[in-house]
């Protein structure tokens, strides 16, 4: 069968291909603050909350932001400053990290990419993360050169909800934004692939809700496998009823965000 359209496939990583943020970044921001000797630790909660802001450099200066706001005592910081330098560190840390089977993919990634590859349609990444860990992540989960481009925060340093590095994936595989399918987790990435002009599918996870995720054309709350279907939070299109995100789920909501078919709810 062709791929009447659908030619690309582009995914984000942190929360969508890979579990990274609660056991991963969070741990590895934490320990750079405890290597400083700072008394900083972010919880589960407050992690979730933090992640409204993309990129771990903007992340941790927002946070100082609030704190010297709400605290006489950071007086005379160098927020900036601070902020680089422990993301560097954290960045060192979370890059020794990924190589450790404790940051793994999420369930059904894997098959889709493979289904994608048998079917011929190009699979691309576009990430706010840092290129350090990036790519030995996508290599020690999924195989090296196994996708077609990955643009990370180095190529695009204007963060989701900017367009820029979906932007630039498209440019890099030469296709055009309605032939082509973002799959996100978050409310930052619906925006960035919406912005972009991809339709956009996410799969949800502990920390992005049906209610955060704002407007995509289809929500899931996983990838769904054969026998173990993803729970459908909104399929206005009616391109992905079983749960299951394929190939076929894909084409059909390609073909159908592109006006073939009107959503029905
Ligand atoms: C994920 C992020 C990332 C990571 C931290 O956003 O915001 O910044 O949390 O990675 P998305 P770095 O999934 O929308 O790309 O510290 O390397 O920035
Ligand atoms: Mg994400």
């Amino acid at each position: 069968m062709g791929n009447q359209g659908l030619r690309a496939v582009i995914f984000d990583v942190d929360g969508t291909l890979v579990d990274t943020e609660r056991h991963g970044h969070r741990v590895a921001f934490n320990q750079a603050f405890a290597e400083r000797g700072m008394p900083d630790r972010w919880d589960e909660d407050l992690y979730g909350k933090l992640l409204e802001v993309a990129g771990g450099e903007r992340r941790i200066r927002h946070y100082l932001s609030g704190k010297a706001d709400a605290d006489g005592d950071q007086a005379g910081v160098d927020i900036d400053k601070l902020a680089a330098e422990l993301h560097e560190r954290k960045t060192a840390i979370f890059t020794e990290m990924v190589r450790s089977p404790q940051i793994p993919a999420r369930p059904g990634a894997e098959r889709l990419i493979d289904e994608l590859d048998a079917a011929g349609v190009t699979v691309g990444v576009a990430t706010t993360g840092s290129t350090e860990w990036v790519q030995p992540l996508l290599d020690r989960l999924f195989g090296a050169d196994r996708f077609a481009t990955v643009v990370t925060g180095a190529e695009a340093p204007n963060r989701k909800p900017d367009p820029s590095a979906y932007l630039m994936a498209l440019e890099n595989l030469g296709v055009d934004s309605a032939v082509a399918v973002a799959i996100e987790d978050s409310g930052n990435g619906v925006q960035a692939a919406a912005a972009a002009r991809l339709p956009c599918a996410v799969v949800c996870n502990g920390y992005t809700k049906l209610d955060t995720i704002g407007d995509a054309q289809l929500v899931l709350d996983g990838f769904g496998e054969p026998g173990k279907p993803a729970a459908v939070l909104s399929d206005p299109y009616q391109a992905c009823p079983e749960g299951i995100l394929d190939v076929e789920s894909l084409r059909r909501l390609v073909c159908r965000v592109g006006g073939e078919t009107p959503p029905s709810q």
